[in-house]
C-alpha cells in the first residue's frame, strides 16, 4: 500500500513521511492527541470509503450495505455494552457534530442552555458566540471557583434557577478535576432540565472507571473517540432508549449524509480494544502519569491550575516564570516537546496568548513512557521554560528529546524512510 503510494504521488507521500517522523522523534503532549493501534489504522485504510451507507442498519437509502451494516451494529453493540448505554450513535464524524446532533435533537433554535466558560475550560461547541452553538441558542456559562479552580456548583444551580435552561451541558476541554455528573443531574432536575455530558476527553477514562460516569445521570453522552478512547478521529452519542429516534434523526437526516463506515469499522476496533484489561492498565496508567509530570512540575517552581490532576492532564500557570502561553509553546515545540497554549482560570491574557500551557499524557502513555520518564520531561520542560530565548539550551532538550522518543516506537508506525 504504501509503496504504491509512494509510486503514484510523491509529493503526498513524502509530506505523510515527514509527519510520522515527526511522531516518532518528539514528546506528543497535547492532550486530545493519541496514537490508535496498527489495527484502528488497517480498519479505517480500507474500501469501507467506498460505499454510500445513508441510514442506519437495515434501514439504508442505498443497496449493498449489508457488510457495512454489519460493522455498524459491531461499534454500536460495542459502545453500548462499554459504557452500559441504552442506544448508541457511531456516525458522528467529529464530537463538535455530535453536540450539534445532541442540541439539534432535545432543543428549539432560541433556546436556553447552560455550559463551562470556554476560557475555563469548555469547549467551542458549549456556547460560544463564535461557534453555531453560541448563535443558535441562548448560552448562560457557569465557571470555576476562583480559590479553587475547580467547578463552581453552587454557581451552577443559582444560574440554573435564574435562567431555567433547557439543557444543562457538562463536559469540559481543559479541566483536570473530577466532573461531579451526579450534582449536575440534581441541578438539572430541579429546573427541569436535560443534562448533557461531553466526555470527549475522558471517555476512555470513563470506560474504565478512572472516572464516573455520567450515563447513569445524563439524558445524553457525547464524545469523541480518538482521544483517551484511542480510536480514529471521530464522534459517537450515547443515550437514553426514549432519545434514540431524536438522535438518530439528528444526526441524518439531520445535520450529515452518508457515514463514514470506514471510520465507523476504526471505531468499532477501538471500542472492542477498550473493553481489554490491557486498555483499563494503559488508562491507569495515563492518569499516574499525568499525575507524576504535576508533582514533578511543581517542584520546579511551577504552578499546576487547582493544585494537581485526578485525569490525563494538567494546565501548568506559565506566568509565574514571567512568560506566556505562547512563548512557552514556541519553545517547547522547538525543542520537540509538543504542547498548546491554553488560557487558565481568570486569565488575564488573550486566547492567542494565554497564560498556560495543557499538558497530557494519552500519547506518550500509549508509547509505553512511565513515571520515571515523566520525571525526567518535567526537567526537560523546565529547562525550556528557564531559557525559552537561548537557541543551545533549546538545541540540548531537542537532542535529549529524540534520544529518549527513539526507545519508545509508536504503534501504527513503519521504520523510518527518508524523505525528501
Ligand atoms: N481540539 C480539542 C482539544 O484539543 O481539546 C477540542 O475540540
Amino acid at each position: 500500500m504504501r509503496d504504491r503510494l509512494q509510486q503514484q504521488d510523491r509529493e503526498v507521500a513524502a509530506s505523510i513521511a515527514r509527519e510520522e517522523n515527526r511522531q516518532r522523534t518528539a514528546l506528543e503532549m497535547i492532550a486530545s492527541e493519541n496514537y490508535t493501534s496498527d489495527a484502528v489504522i488497517a480498519a479505517v485504510g480500507t474500501v469501507l470509503t467506498n460505499k454510500y451507507a445513508e441510514g442506519y442498519p437495515g434501514k439504508r437509502y442505498y443497496g449493498g450495505c449489508e457488510f457495512v451494516d454489519e460493522v455498524e451494529e459491531l461499534a454500536r453493540g460495542r459502545a453500548k455494552q462499554l459504557f452500559g448505554a441504552e442506544h448508541a450513535n457511531v456516525q458522528p464524524n467529529s464530537g463538535a457534530e455530535a453536540n450539534l446532533a445532541a442540541y439539534y435533537a432535545l432543543l428549539d433554535y432560541g433556546d436556553t442552555a447552560m455550559g463551562l466558560n470556554l476560557d475555563q475550560g469548555g469547549h467551542l461547541t458549549h456556547g460560544r458566540n463564535i461557534n453555531f452553538s453560541g448563535r443558535m441558542y441562548k448560552f448562560v456559562h457557569y465557571g470555576v471557583d476562583r480559590e479553587s479552580e475547580q467547578i463552581d456548583y453552587d454557581q451552577m444551580a443559582e444560574l440554573a434557577r435564574e435562567h431555567k435552561p433547557r439543557i444543562i451541558v457538562t463536559g469540559a476541554t481543559a479541566y483536570p478535576r473530577i466532573i461531579d455528573f451526579a450534582r449536575a443531574k440534581e441541578i438539572a432536575d430541579s429546573v427541569g432540565a436535560y443534562l448533557m455530558a461531553d466526555i470527549a476527553h475522558i471517555a476512555g477514562l470513563v470506560a474504565t472507571n478512572l472516572h464516573p460516569s455520567p450515563v447513569p445521570h445524563a439524558d445524553v453522552v457525547t464524545t469523541t473517540t480518538h482521544k483517551t478512547l484511542r480510536g480514529p478521529r471521530g464522534g459517537m452519542i450515547l443515550s437514553r432508549a426514549e432519545h434514540a429516534p431524536a438522535i438518530d434523526k439528528a444526526v441524518f437526516p439531520g445535520i450529515q449524509g452518508g457515514p463514514h463506515m470506514h471510520t465507523i469499522a476504526g471505531k468499532a476496533v477501538c471500542l472492542g480494544e477498550a473493553m481489554t484489561p490491557e486498555f483499563a492498565d494503559y488508562s491507569r496508567r495515563t492518569v499516574d502519569n499525568a499525575r507524576s509530570l504535576a508533582e514533578a512540575l511543581q517542584g520546579h517552581g511551577l504552578r499546576i491550575v487547582s493544585g494537581g490532576t485526578d485525569n490525563h492532564l494538567l494546565l501548568v500557570d506559565v506566568g509565574v516564570k514571567g512568560l506566556t502561553g505562547k512563548v512557552a509553546e514556541k519553545a517547547l515545540n522547538s525543542a520537540g516537546i509538543v504542547v498548546n497554549k491554553n488560557t487558565i482560570p481568570y486569565d488575564p491574557k488573550p486566547p492567542l496568548v494565554t497564560s498556560g500551557i495543557r499538558i497530557g499524557t494519552p500519547a506518550l502513555t500509549t508509547r509505553g513512557f512511565g513515571r520515571d520518564e515523566m520525571k525526567r520531561i518535567a526537567g526537560l520542560i523546565s529547562r525550556v521554560l528557564g531559557s525559552v530565548d537561548d537557541e543551545s539550551t533549546v538545541a540540548a532538550v531537542r537532542e535529549e528529546v529524540r534520544q529518549l522518543a527513539s526507545s519508545y516506537p509508536v504503534p501504527g508506525l513503519p521504520d523510518p524512510v527518508a524523505v525528501a
